[in-house]
């Protein structure tokens, strides 16, 4: 990146300090050539201006080796898997021009980024951009924090096949603040968390959630392993760190390590631990946070089920936890000695996978228990080898409060909004709240899964909910009343959704989204274009008092943070008589943000439906004053992709 950053200046602000034992003095850094096997490649900034960063990414087929000896055809930008890093300071406009050499359509989302509505890459804000053809995004960048890009047609399908890369928003003073804390930015390292399905040919195995693709699929893949994709998220078989399998980092014993690391994988729960190391998340999606804050590693207890071996704690409060979609700014500092060799491990926990159970002739009939789900062993990510010589071991201090960057400040807004209403497990839809629920169907015979998000009025289930009967309104997990979308359900019910039926938010308002999760699996929510800040999950649960199942509820709160998206985490009971409400501060106020030179929400809104890529039909946005529709969704992409996705338009006062 361009611009020089102004080293050494003081931060001025009152900070106390929580020591971690580091090095200090000129060996501060690390090994020679620490990061040169897995560093992601910077973009070439083509624009002569400091203040302009302007790229250009193609997206195309290319082969690239991961097992050794091994070509596997992928989906890249500029031939990178992931993409090209992408790096731009606050303050300056960011220019990408994206050329589709797929045979499909595709777009960009910039993930956390809040940019005017048009430039966001959703399958509302744009069409996909044909084959052949090009489109550029421009924008100014506002907050500095670790984002990514990825598309946003067929998400699951183009993200999973190599198309994502980091994206990096500095603030100079507040780099220059960490590094007189002691933390050296010559030892930041982005790690882009990955994993991909490959078969015996070391090639990606079929997909299974495009309607297209169902049909296809059904000559490579049998149900079972269409549902399992669709209902548990894909999760790879090789798990992948920079692109690659197992790569290797050199450190010096001593030196505090910085790692930005995005979750890019598209069903798999990057749950991280360094064994005999504490990490310390000093930031996630929206920036440092106020205070640094200690992860001890993951601990193995002995299996409940079979106490001959033992198990990853399946507390997922334990360990770094990153939802597919989620990003996490840490610091730890290797303690071992020269010669000594650390693993970066993967960690499972029970994230609510379900098993599919299927008929005589393989087609699917039901979900049941996986007893597996949590007790795959630690896998290793990522290797971190200690060389050279050992510096003297002094302390780095973490500055308490952490510098944040006045540019995008941590304004606590939890405050602002009124839970008094809120039925402490009764999700409401009075006064500031907007329930959405995220739910799915039970499977079809050929493998295929209806989810959904809804977002509208639902009397009729937040009844259900209060006399506990919800699994009456969710017969074969379709909201009993509600606009969305003509029956029947289709695999996309988000295509037919209408934008005269989406909800109605008014630009500056503060709301509190309850996002509540009926299923047995966790969701990750993410929003787009607008940060939220997490208050509360509240484990609701009715029990069976036929089977002697009590009824509890349980509510667990969130450090002040700025996030896009976060683990929901599954319901703690039966269907029906349980679930869990997540409460989400967001204040939609995009009113900072360039003013749209092209008008191009508007006339998208206007050409209305055109085919299910488009994002519906109505009357747009008439308003030059209004913002746009926005979206979010599950990030677990075949549920996003299945119609676990939703909408709202902000408009004008
Ligand atoms: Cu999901």
């Amino acid at each position: 990146m361009k611009g020089c950053f102004l080293r050494g200046m003081l931060w001025t602000g009152m900070f106390s300090f929580t020591s971690v034992v580091s090095s200090a003095g000129v060996n501060n850094e690390n090994p020679m050539g620490w990061d040169q096997r897995l560093r992601v490649e910077a973009a070439t900034d083509v624009n002569p201006d400091p203040n302009i960063v302007e790229v250009y990414l193609t997206a195309q087929e290319t082969e690239v080796e991961i097992l050794p000896g091994v070509m596997t055809t992928v989906w890249a930008y500029n031939g990178q898997v992931p993409g090209p890093r992408i790096e731009a300071k606050v303050g300056d406009t960011l220019i990408v021009h994206l050329t589709n050499h797929l045979p499909q359509g595709t777009s960009i989302h910039w993930h956390g980024v809040e940019l005017p509505a048009e430039m966001d890459g959703s399958n509302l804000a744009q069409h996909a951009v044909p084959p052949g053809e090009s489109f550029t995004y421009e924008f100014k960048v506002l907050n500095a924090a670790t984002h990514w890009y990825h598309p946003h047609f067929r998400a699951n399908e183009q993200t999973d096949l190599g198309l994502a890369g980091p994206l990096i928003f500095r603030d100079p003073e507040e780099e220059a603040a960490l590094e007189l804390a002691g933390l050296p930015d010559s030892t930041e390292l982005t790690l882009v968390l990955d994993d991909m399905l490959l078969d015996e040919a070391g090639q990606p195995v079929a997909f299974a959630t495009e309607e297209l693709e169902l049909a296809k699929a059904h000559r490579t893949l049998h149900p079972k392993e269409i549902a399992e994709q669709i209902v548990n998220g894909r999760e790879g078989n090789i798990l992948l760190v920079n692109g690659q399998k197992l790569p290797t980092l050199l450190v010096r014993q001593g030196v505090p390590q910085r790692f930005r690391i995005i979750n890019v994988a598209n069903g798999r729960f990057m749950r991280l631990s360094i064994p005999g190391h504490t990490l310390y998340r000093i930031g996630g999606d929206g920036g440092l946070l106020k205070e640094a804050i200690p992860i001890p590693p993951i601990d193995q207890i002995e299996d409940p089920g079979d106490p001959s071996r033992s198990i990853s704690n399946p507390d997922p409060e334990v360990g770094l936890l990153l939802a597919p979609s989620e990003r996490a700014d840490i610091v730890f500092t290797p303690s071992r000695q020269r010669g000594q060799t650390l693993y970066l491990e993967w960690h499972d926990f029970p994230r609510g996978r379900h098993r599919i159970l299927t008929d005589s002739v393989g087609n699917v009939t039901a979900f049941g228990d996986e007893k597996t789900d949590g007790k795959t062993p630690p896998r290793k990510l990522l290797r971190i080898r200690v060389v050279g010589k050992t510096p003297p071991i002094s302390a780095l201090n973490l500055p308490s409060p952490l510098p944040r960057s006045k540019h995008s400040p941590l304004m606590d807004i939890r405050g602002l909004v009124d839970l008094s209403n809120t039925g402490q497990g009764i999700p409401e839809n009075t006064g500031q709240a907007l329930p959405v629920f995220f739910g799915h169907g039970m499977p079809q015979p050929s493998g295929a899964i209806n989810f959904f998000a809804a977002v509208q009025e639902r009397k009729g289930l937040l009844d259900a909910i209060r006399t506990k009967t919800a699994e009456v309104a969710l017969s074969n997990g379709r909201p009993v009343e509600g606009k969305v979308g003509p029956p029947p359900f289709g695999p996309r019910p988000f295509s037919a959704v209408e934008l005269s039926t989406a909800l109605d938010l008014t630009i500056g308002e503060v709301r509190f989204w309850e996002v509540v999760n009926f299923t047995g699996a966790d969701h990750p929510f993410h929003m787009h274009g607008f940060f939220f800040q997490p208050i509360e999950t509240v484990f609701v649960n009715f029990g069976d008092e036929t089977a002697g199942i009590p009824s509890n509820i349980k509510t667990v709160t969130y450090p002040l943070e700025n996030k896009d998206s976060i683990r929901i985490p599954a319901r703690p009971g039966i269907l029906g008589k349980s679930w869990t409400i997540t409460r989400l501060a967001i204040q939609f106020d995009d009113s900072a943000r360039a003013e749209s030179p092209l008008g191009l929400m508007r006339t998208h809104a206007e050409l209305g439906a055109s085919g299910k890529e488009a994002g519906g039909t109505g009357t747009g946005f008439p308003n030059p004053g209004d913002s746009g529709g926005w979206v979010f969704h599950c990030h677990i992409n075949e549920h996003g992709d299945q119609g676990m996705m939703s909408f709202f338009n902000l408009v004008a006062p």
